[in-house]
């Protein structure tokens, strides 16, 4: 096999990052891509990964032509363009905003688990603000409660956009929230999440404990 054309800026715990490893998975595209592991935080940024991506933040995957994209959904959308198979995004017609709607969700999903990771891992205990935090953690039910009730079929159709989208964010809670016990509230979720993470693709993504 020829050597990798592609380098992501990565890390193992990242769920922005195992949606695009879920993707490179299951589109056969792993050897394409040279992971290059970055540490970094909001406040701790990584000088390599600036250099790429002026918001500092991972994934950002560097082409063959030195050329630059991010955030996830933009690299996504580039690495289902690069395959042969069943495109993982619908390329038109209802079912590609549909697909698209739902992943959003697994991201905001996402967006509120990551700012609540660093609102109490990373700021002082003296200015945080119990409320804002709330709030976060609010967005984060509604959108589990939506998966819950209205998009179960669609999920369990097709291990798709959507799902890998919502995949990450529940292994991602899992990891940072272990006391949330989503599981209890939203069964049906857990089942769709019990079926998936035996997908070869899951397995070899699991975030590090
Ligand atoms: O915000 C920063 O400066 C650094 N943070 C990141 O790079 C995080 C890593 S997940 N990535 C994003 O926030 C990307 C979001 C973007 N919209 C996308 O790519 O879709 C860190 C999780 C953790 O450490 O717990």
């Amino acid at each position: 096999m020829s050597s990798p054309s592609m380098t992501l800026f990565y890390s193992a715990t990242s769920p922005f990052v195992r949606k695009v490893m879920l993707l490179l998975h299951e589109t056969g595209q792993l050897g394409r891509v040279r992971l290059e592991e970055v540490q970094l935080s909001p406040t701790s940024p990584n000088s390599v990964v600036l250099s790429h991506n002026p918001a500092g933040k991972i994934p950002a995957l560097r082409l063959a032509d030195g050329s630059v994209l991010h955030d996830s959904r933009v690299i996504l959308d580039y690495l289902d363009q690069q395959h042969v198979g069943e495109p993982l995004i619908p390329r038109h017609g209802p079912a590609r905003w549909r697909r698209l709607t739902l992943a959003s969700l697994a991201d905001a999903i996402l967006d509120a688990a990551v700012l609540i990771r660093y609102e109490t891992f990373l700021r002082p205990e003296e200015k945080r603000w119990e409320p804002w935090q709330a709030a976060q953690q609010e967005k984060i039910e509604r959108a589990l409660q939506q998966f819950e009730s209205e998009a179960i079929a669609e999920l369990a159709s097709h291990f798709d956009i959507a799902a890998i989208g919502l995949a990450s964010a529940l292994g991602y809670l899992d990891l940072r929230q272990p006391e949330l016990n989503w599981r209890q509230r939203y069964p049906q979720l857990a089942g769709w999440y019990a079926e998936v993470c035996q997908l070869p693709s899951m397995l070899a993504t699991q975030p590090p404990a």
